[in-house]
């Protein structure tokens, strides 16, 4: 069972959703300056930054690449960077030409409740987090579907066993729509927030289950991400309680685990450092992940990067 302690987080939902490591960093008072680099394993060329009209000087992350690589949803805070509050909304963008256009703001975003981490898998359906009244309790997953017009449905939380009074967030569901991934802090984990996955029998999502170890540990662990096949999951593993101290490798890391014989083996890092929201096209060569940029040992900005495999 785990021992650490339980934390209590005012806006625990959003913590995960969106400018997740910058606000858990400025809560913990984090004093050391980082580097702003950021490194892939050998596997990968290096990590570049999407650019305009994606990034710009406000909290850009949870980046989510349609499989085929045109469509990216992103959440962006409305306030300055650092200054994230309730102010986080969902948009999208095209890429024509090779080129992103402006970004389009989502229907199913809510003035004054943060939505974010959309997980798109057939640009007809997404899940996302959200903070909203009539919930369950701190962050709960919805969907939301494409409208014969155009735009999205405003969205629809999905309910129990997936959303309880505790954090939901950070949504993936498999190409079949039949195993959804999330993060959550709900009881019966390893420690701190776990990754879980429930099925989909005859329409109904069945009862979570936890991932265990080695996927989960007594680290944080979220923003799973699987690959199309369904071999290898993508996730966060960072230390948002001792951040302060240092810990080496800790620092929001994005990491991969291979399913061996049905289990998922021992995770290895793929980027790092404060960076998370790994999502990946389909073919497996481009993967979108957010970056925290650090100046003076303080959160200034959040971007949208992107790395291509070699
Ligand atoms: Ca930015
Ligand atoms: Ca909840």
């Amino acid at each position: 069972m785990p021992t650490k302690p339980r934390r209590k987080f005012q806006f625990t939902a959003l913590l995960v959703l969106s400018g997740a490591l910058g606000i858990h960093y400025v809560g913990r008072g984090c004093q050391a300056d980082f580097s702003s680099a950021v490194t892939a394993s050998s596997e990968w060329k290096t990590p570049v930054n999407v650019g305009p009209p994606i990034n710009t000087s406000a909290w850009e992350d949870s980046p989510c690449i349609s499989p085929d690589g045109t469509l990216l949803f992103f959440s962006r805070g409305r306030h300055d960077a650092g200054q994230q509050d309730r102010n986080v909304d969902v948009y999208y963008s095209r890429k024509v030409g090779g080129r992103w256009t402006e970004p389009a703001y989502c229907e199913f975003n809510m003035k004054s409740f943060p939505t974010s981490a959309v997980k798109a898998q057939d640009n007809q359906t997404v899940y996302f987090a959200s903070v909203r009244p009539g919930g369950y309790g701190q962050g709960d997953i919805y969907s939301a579907t494409r409208q014969p017009g155009g735009g999205w449905s405003t969205g629809r939380n999905i309910g129990p066993p997936i959303n309880t009074e505790y954090n939901e967030s950070e949504p993936y569901v498999s190409p079949d729509g039949t195993k959804l991934y999330f993060t959550s802090d709900r009881p019966g984990g390893v420690g701190g927030m776990d990754n879980w996955v429930s099925t989909n029998v005859g329409g109904q999502w069945t009862n979570p289950v936890n991932l265990g170890q080695p996927a989960n540990s007594t680290y944080d662990d979220l923003q799973p991400f699987v690959t199309q096949d369904g071999s290898s999951l993508y996730f966060v593993r960072a230390n948002f309680a001792n951040v302060g101290k240092l810990v080496e490798g800790y620092h929001a890391a994005i990491r991969r685990c291979d399913l061996v014989n049905g289990k998922w083996g021992n995770p290895q890092v793929v980027v790092s450092d404060f960076v998370g929201e790994p999502s990946m096209t389909a073919d497996g060569r481009f993967l979108y992940f957010a970056h925290v940029v650090f100046s003076g040992g303080r959160p200034i900005d959040s971007d949208i990067m992107m790395v291509e495999k070699k």
